[in-house]
């Protein structure tokens, strides 16, 4: 049974290194995955991407983003997350609708109403199977990100602004706990992998 596995959190909550340790338990048992990420995925999304990330130039305004978010989204899972699913492929996304909820909803302020209406729109009944929330102090995921060097437009936001990314998350988790597990970020490299075993072997236990 094909799967559609999503990673969030904020920023260097490591959610790429979490879909890889995933992907690693999952080919252990013999099932292939695509690992995929948003915004991106395609070629055009990640065009749309580096536009959403570029510090240089004018900024978009809350609606531009949303919008150029949900259109990277439409291109993604046309070209990439449908097809997979198709094929029987598991998808593991780093990023997917959660992540418009917590930062142009939560973050930015645009209304829940206003991202339903697209994610209807985008994605008709498509949802993730599970979404796992990588949870952890704004701080401690901003300390990770930012020794990596240059910051782009979102690593450039403030405090208040991933606090408030964290709260949408951990109330959409709240809101829907049977399709959500949060996991403590904060915890060392060993600890979160631990967490993330129990959970694939969640997975498998519930088939
Ligand atoms: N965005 C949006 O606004 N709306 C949307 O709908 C979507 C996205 C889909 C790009 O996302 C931006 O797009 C994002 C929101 C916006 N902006 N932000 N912030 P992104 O996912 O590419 O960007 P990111 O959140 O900055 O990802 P990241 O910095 O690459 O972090 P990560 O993938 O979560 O973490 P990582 O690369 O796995 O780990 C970061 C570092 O920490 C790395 O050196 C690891 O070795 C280390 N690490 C990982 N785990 C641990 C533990 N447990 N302990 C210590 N160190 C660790």
């Amino acid at each position: 049974m094909a799967r559609f596995i999503t990673i969030e959190g904020g920023e260097g909550a490591g959610k790429s290194t979490a879909q890889r340790f995933i992907a690693d338990r999952l080919a252990e048992r013999g099932i292939t995955t695509v690992q995929t990420r948003e915004p991106g995925g395609t070629p055009l999304a990640e065009a749309i991407r580096q536009t959403l990330l570029s510090v240089d130039g004018e900024a978009p305004v809350e609606m531009t983003e949303l919008l150029l978010v949900f259109a990277a989204r439409a291109q993604h899972l046309a070209k990439v997350i449908e097809p997979a699913l198709s094929r029987g492929d598991w998808v593991l996304s780093d990023r997917f609708t959660d992540a418009t909820y917590a930062y142009q909803g939560a973050a930015r302020g645009l209304s829940t109403a206003t991202i339903l209406h697209l994610e209807q729109l985008v994605q008709g009944g498509r949802q993730p199977d599970k979404v796992l929330i990588l949870d952890l102090p704004p701080e401690i995921g901003m300390a990770r990100a930012r020794s990596r060097g240059e910051l782009d437009r979102f690593e450039r936001e403030d405090h208040d602004f991933y606090e408030r990314v964290r709260a949408g998350y951990l109330m959409r988790a709240e809101a829907m706990p049977e399709r959500y597990s949060v996991i403590d970020a904060g915890q060392a490299l060993p600890q979160v992998e631990s967490a993330l075993t129990a959970e694939i072997e969640g997975w498998f236990d519930e088939r």
